[in-house]
This record gives structure tokens, C-alpha cells and sequence, in this order.
């Protein structure tokens, strides 16, 4: 039987209700881009990445060929420049460009996913192997009672959010963040903590959308959308790890350039070893290899895959740390 493959050469590891992952399944189906799917469990170990090998232990990460690149940031900023033929969702005039990066910034860099994972049910960290996994994620211990504790924090903070939205962008009754006919980039750097949120259970009285119908609203518009889009491609297909592995190692470089900043403040020189891992949470999982690009916005590095020739790992600069192994 023929080995299986990996439409246009992307795999995809993640785990149905991974919000991050959500957010690229969400732009491949309304981009209408096919792919393979290597499922996840939710928690450690993924045996299926040490296969690679990768040692970044968050979730998603997409791999184009043998290039893997971690962070939907990333993910999302690589595949709007690639499939010309499928129509791109990114902003096109400056201000709403401006605008989609500020919404990614704040929803991704800044406190949200920490605050909105303070609501999970509090069956998620009954489960000892779910809180065990999490320990120390966002400086918590994620027992019942510490989240019990915080619950007033993160609902007034994700209250507020809910209220700007409501009066804010979408108080003048659009459809969309930046406006335009359909679901744009704009949406999903900014949707994704209200996608999460809203599987959880918030406090009706609260939260609903008596008190936000413009939320909810652009909510039901964007999930109807989501599905629309994915019943109109094929459904990806799906590898298990070692198929995913092999069709990842059975290809080529998609991505070749790799040149080093010079003037980059780190003065790393193009060939060194580091080891790249993010900055938050999960730093122990780090990738080592030899530095073969550093722009602004990119770190990329050559890891060698046990007797399978090198992989590339690339990583966005903002939330990661690059360190020269052996430089004090
Ligand atoms: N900034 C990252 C965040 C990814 C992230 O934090 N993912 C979490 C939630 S899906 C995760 O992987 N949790 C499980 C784990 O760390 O094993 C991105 O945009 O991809």
C-alpha cells in the first residue's frame, strides 16, 4: 500500500479543543487549504513529536515540508503568504492592518489566555493528570481551590472584554472587526478568547448574550462560518505519528532563505548552537540546533533528526528566547 501523504505538505499537530489550534483549523478551512492532521493528546508526553524531533511541548505547531513552525502567530503570518490562488484573509490598507496586529498582540501576548483559562470547569483540574501536566503554567498550581479563588478576577476581566467589544467595534452594528463582507484575519486574532470562553460556563446573569447580542451575534456569524467553510473542503486527512513523521522527513525544505541580522542585539553569529524555547511557560522544553536565520520577527534553527538529515524550526522573536549553549 502506498505510504499515506500530506495534502500540500502541511501537518498539523493538534487537539480538537486546543484553542490555538482552533484558530488555524478555522483560517485552512475558510482559505479552503488542505491538510494532514496528526491529533494530540492534551497533555504530556507527545511521543509523536519526539519522533521529529521537537522538544516545544505547546500546541499547535505546523510543519510545511520539513520546516516546523511554532506559534500561531507564525503559522498564520506564513500560510497568508503562501497559496496565492486561495483568497488571502489578512487586512490590505494600513489602518486595518495595523489594527489586526495591535488585536493579536493584545489577545496573544498580553494576559487574556492566562485570565480565560482561569474559567475552565473545575472537572478539568479535578483530573490529576491535567493539573500535574499544567503545574506552574501562568504561575498557578491550577488546584480547585486556587481557581476558585481567582474566579472573580478573570470573570470581571473577561467581562470587560466582552463590554468593549459589545460598545466598542461592534457597537455601531457591523459584522466584521474591520468590516468587509466576510470573516477576515482581524476576526481571528481577535474571536479566539470568545470562541473559548463561551464553550465554558460563564455565569449567565453575567455573561450572556442578553447582555452582549452583538457579541454573541458576530460569534454565531463566525462559527456558522467556520463550518460553512469546512463542509466545502475535503476533511483533513489524518496520520498518526509515524506517518506524520515520515511524510515530514520524507520532504524537502519548503523554506530555504536564512540569512542572520547582523546588527541584531543577541550578536548571534549564523551557525552557532542555541537552544530556542518560549519565554513564558514551558521553558524546559527546549529546541537546540544550529542558528540558521534571525530577523526581526524569526528565529529559524537546524535540528538534526536522528540519521534523517536536519529539520528546520522556526519560532516568532516576541515570547521566545534564543541562547547561545555554553555562552554565560
Ligand atoms: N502563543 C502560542 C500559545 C500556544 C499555547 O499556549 N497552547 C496551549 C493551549 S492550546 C497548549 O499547548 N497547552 C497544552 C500544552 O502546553 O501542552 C500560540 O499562539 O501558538
Amino acid at each position: 500500500m502506498a505510504s499515506p501523504t500530506a495534502p500540500n505538505n502541511i501537518v498539523l499537530y493538534n487537539y480538537e479543543f486546543s484553542p490555538f489550534g482552533k484558530r488555524i483549523t478555522t483560517y485552512l478551512a475558510l482559505r479552503g487549504i488542505d491538510y494532514a492532521v496528526c491529533q494530540q493528546p492534551p497533555t504530556m508526553p507527545r511521543p509523536d513529536l519526539a519522533l521529529l524531533p521537537i522538544a516545544y511541548r505547546r500546541i499547535p505547531i505546523l510543519a510545511l515540508g520539513r520546516n516546523i513552525y511554532l506559534d500561531t502567530r507564525l503559522i498564520l503570518r506564513k500560510l497568508e503568504t503562501l497559496f496565492p490562488s486561495c483568497p488571502k484573509l489578512g487586512a490590505t490598507n494600513p489602518q486595518d492592518l495595523f489594527v489586526q496586529q495591535l488585536l493579536q498582540k493584545y489577545m496573544i501576548e498580553g494576559p487574556v489566555f492566562g485570565i480565560a483559562a482561569g474559567l475552565v470547569p473545575l472537572e478539568v483540574v479535578r483530573d490529576p493528570v491535567f493539573s500535574a501536566d499544567r503545574q506552574g503554567m501562568f504561575g498557578k498550581t491550577w488546584s480547585e481551590e486556587e481557581l476558585r479563588e481567582g474566579r472573580g478576577e478573570c470573570l470581571s476581566y473577561v467581562r470587560g472584554m466582552f463590554e468593549w467589544f459589545e460598545e466598542g467595534v461592534l457597537g455601531d452594528g457591523r459584522m466584521w472587526v474591520v468590516g468587509g463582507e466576510g470573516v477576515g484575519m482581524t476576526d481571528i486574532e481577535a474571536i479566539w478568547p470568545f470562541d473559548f470562553l463561551t464553550d465554558m460556563h460563564l455565569p449567565p446573569d453575567l455573561i450572556s448574550p442578553k447582555q452582549y447580542p452583538k457579541v454573541y451575534a458576530w460569534l454565531a456569524r463566525y462559527r456558522a462560518a467556520r463550518e460553512q467553510a469546512s463542509n466545502l473542503v475535503p476533511k483533513p486527512t489524518v496520520l498518526d505519528g509515524q506517518a506524520a513523521a515520515n511524510c515530514i522527513l520524507g520532504s524537502e525544505l519548503a523554506e530555504t532563505s536564512n540569512s542572520v541580522d547582523e546588527q541584531d542585539p543577541l550578536g548571534l553569529k549564523q551557525g552557532v548552537e542555541v537552544e530556542v524555547y518560549p519565554a513564558d511557560w514551558g521553558s524546559e522544553y527546549r529546541d537546540r540546533g544550529r542558528l540558521v536565520g534571525l530577523s526581526v520577527d524569526e528565529v529559524v534553527i537546524a535540528v538534526e533528526s536522528k540519521g534523517e538529515g536536519k529539520i528546520w524550526v522556526h519560532a516568532p522573536r516576541t515570547g521566545f528566547k534564543i541562547k547561545e549553549v555554553g555562552r554565560k
